[in-house]
């Protein structure tokens, strides 16, 4: 895999996001999937469930949520019978968000050559791998990505997130492929998500206008595809109308160097310091 062309470095700064089919193998993104399998037939739901929406925000108050920057943890889809599908996949929302970190098939998944390169190639210098996400987006039961930017909830200063997700299954239209507005990405964030006095979350508006969806795009993505989004792209998903899930894993990264706040969200133990690719470079 070459690293990125002048004008896919060019498109990727004018759009503020870069669709790369066949970047994963059909073998690598199956690792990923067995290993999220054994971990989820691990995974004990009476003790530890919460559920995860970006249409009711309830998880953003919970404990559970808030000190899983440096675990695996399975968060489960807003329906009502959701924590009784059979197999437990069928009801999942996601697991986050220290896979990377914690568990040796995700670290080598994203700890390749070509992925630390297209990092490079759109601007990294120092990069650190902050956030996994396993999204499950089940049949019938997955839940609606609200329209969103990932800055203002991985906020550092100057802005520096990026987002890496790969479809781990064909992702389409029916099955609630991700949807973006191009070019948006050179407005201000509008929001941030931060840490409240009362020991919980808040969001914080900052321009109530709502995006102008009429312009969005669909990225509809076969297995393998990587897309790079940049951390003030808008962008969106449907929820799973069809009979196929729609798995797929993303990494977010920011830039070493910048300025990380304390009321962010996620934040790590001091046992468990951000890491960065730690591998070679193509070039
Ligand atoms: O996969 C999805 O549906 C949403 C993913 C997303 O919002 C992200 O990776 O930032």
């Amino acid at each position: 895999m070459p690293p990125l062309t002048s004008s896919q470095k060019k498109s990727f700064e004018s759009e503020g996001v870069l669709v790369l089919p066949d970047f994963f193998s059909q073998e690598e993104c199956d690792s990923v999937r067995n290993r999220m399998g054994e971990l989820v037939s691990e995974f004990k739901p009476l003790d530890q469930g919460t559920v995860f929406s970006t249409t009711e925000h309830k998880h953003a108050q919970e404990d559970y949520f808030l000190t899983s920057g440096d675990k695996i943890r399975f968060f489960f889809e807003d329906s009502q019978n959701a924590q009784e599908q059979v197999p437990l996949e069928l009801s999942l929302n996601k697991a986050g968000h220290a896979m990377h970190d914690l568990d040796p098939v995700f670290s080598a998944f994203v700890r390749q050559p070509k992925l630390a390169q297209v990092a490079a190639d759109v601007g990294f210098i120092d990069p650190l791998l902050l956030q996994s996400m396993y999204i499950f987006k089940p049949p019938r039961i997955g839940g609606e990505v609200v329209w969103h930017t990932d800055h203002p909830f991985l906020w550092t200063d100057p802005p520096s997130v990026k987002g890496f997700w790969v479809a781990l299954e064909d992702a389409t239209i029916t099955n609630g492929c991700l949807w973006c507005l191009p070019g948006l990405h050179k407005e201000e964030p509008r929001q941030r998500f931060q840490r409240s006095e009362s020991g919980g979350t808040e969001m914080v508006i900052l321009n109530p206008d709502p995006y102008p969806t009429e312009k969005k795009i669909a990225i509809e993505a076969e297995k393998g595809t990587l897309v790079v989004i940049d951390g003030l792209l808008p962008h969106w998903s449907g929820p799973n109308t069809s009979s196929r899930s729609r798995h797929a894993f993303t990494l977010h990264v920011i830039e070493r160097e910048v300025h990380y706040p304390d009321d962010n969200w996620l934040q790590r133990s001091k046992e468990m310091p951000l890491r960065g690719f730690e591998t070679q470079l193509l070039d």
